[in-house]
């Protein structure tokens, strides 16, 4: 919606906009709400364009229902990101207050977007799949369709011949967790690199399929963590379906057509300040087999980046307490693999915080190119 105060305006009409004006009156004191994803109640994910500023004053935004938000203690501890050119985005002060989140800038032009974490367009997504295509040696392997018919690539990056290990990266399930594009960017980013042997050494052995957008109409909605149907495609691994999450379906039959001997899941963690990673622990198949390689990846990583640890994240399910409708868990199952989730925080790293940026697109880029290396490392012993 847009609403219009003289020349004060604010605006979510674009791709991945998410925003309702409840009262401008006062342009220095704005009251804004978060709208749900539709066909569900959910919602955390906000994005909106400001025009009008007063230049060197303080305006400050409100979110009246933060509060009620998905995750609604994620909220302490955290702050917004806003950008004058929608390019460099910075965090800006923030308070979570009785049901309000608020945060402020002193505006140094007038206009200004604001979000919930640096935003991936699908502008960006579609220059990234012809980068992919054109520049980092990748195949258009195959196209799924939404539920509103956008595509979803499927790249392949090597031959796909027999005997070679099949490594999926899959990402932004959850529409909301715009981080784990910019980690599929970083992907990318370093299969366009020469002259890189660790590189060779896991192209030597793997294929990567990768799909950078699982939920492309999810995010043009400006979601939290559903598709256009209100199907959080994160617990439609068990029963995907074509009419409700036809995202799903696409991948698990290309899944079941090639095969997979790594999975990772890409997602953002709202509450989280760390990276980490999820295992399928709870699965009935899960073996020390697995157990061996999940420890080998998380050590590696580790001794790569401060951008990763083991410390903190989710707690371990119990054996056999898998919930089977997620895809880490399923694939883990159906393809007796190593299978991970991976999250990125929305607010920062806690063991490497940058105060102007926080976690960022740029940072996910480059744990991408990192991770890797670790899949690198592994690549021998994944069978
Ligand atoms: C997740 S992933 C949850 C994984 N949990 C365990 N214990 N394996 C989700 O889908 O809710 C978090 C996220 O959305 O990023
Ligand atoms: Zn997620």
């Amino acid at each position: 919606m847009t609403v219009a105060h003289r020349s004060f305006q604010i605006t979510d009409a674009f791709d991945s906009g998410n925003i309702k004006v409840l009262d401008t009156s006062n342009p220095l004191q704005v009251l804004l709400e978060i709208k749900p994803d539709t066909h569900s109640p959910h919602f955390q994910w906000f994005h909106f364009k400001v025009s009008g500023l007063h230049v060197g004053q303080e305006h400050w935004f409100r979110l009246g229902n933060a509060s009620k938000s998905f995750f609604n203690k994620a909220w302490d501890g955290y702050q917004a990101v806003a950008s004058y050119d929608h390019v460099n985005w910075f965090r800006v002060p923030t308070i979570f207050e009785g049901d309000t989140l608020r945060f402020s800038l002193e505006a140094e032009h007038t206009h200004a977007w604001f979000a919930y974490f640096e935003p991936y367009s699908r502008a960006r997504h579609d220059w990234l799949i012809d980068h992919a295509l054109t520049k980092a040696g990748t195949e258009l392997l195959a196209t799924g369709k939404s539920v509103e018919g956008r595509d979803i690539p499927l790249l392949r990056k090597g031959s796909g011949a027999e005997g070679r290990r099949k490594v999926w990266i899959i990402a932004q399930q959850h529409p909301g967790e715009h981080m784990a594009e910019w980690f599929m960017e970083g992907v990318i980013e370093r299969l366009c690199r020469h002259d890189d042997t660790i590189l060779e050494k896991l192209l030597a052995g793997a294929d990567l399929y990768l799909v950078p957008n699982m939920n492309p109409d999810g995010a043009f909605h400006g979601h939290l963590r559903t598709n256009a149907k209100g199907q959080d495609l994160n617990r439609a691994w068990q029963n995907a379906s074509e009419e409700l999450s036809p995202e799903v379906f696409f991948v698990q039959q290309q899944m079941k057509l090639h095969g997979v001997d790594l999975f990772l899941d890409i997602h953002g963690d709202e509450e989280i300040p760390y990276v980490f990673t999820a295992g399928c622990e709870g699965n009935p198949g899960y073996t020390p087999r697995i157990e061996a390689l999940e420890k080998h990846f998380r050590e590696h990583l580790k001794g790569l980046t401060k951008d990763f640890q083991s410390k903190h994240g989710y707690t371990r399910d119990l054996p056999g307490q898998a919930n089977m409708t997620l895809a880490c868990n399923s694939v883990g199952q159906a393809f007796d693999c190593l299978s991970l989730t991976l999250e990125m925080p929305f607010k920062d790293n806690n063991d490497a915080p940058n105060p102007i940026t926080g976690w960022s697109g740029k940072r996910s880029m480059q744990l991408g190119k990192d991770v890797l290396s670790t899949v690198a490392a592994l690549v021998g012993t994944l069978r």
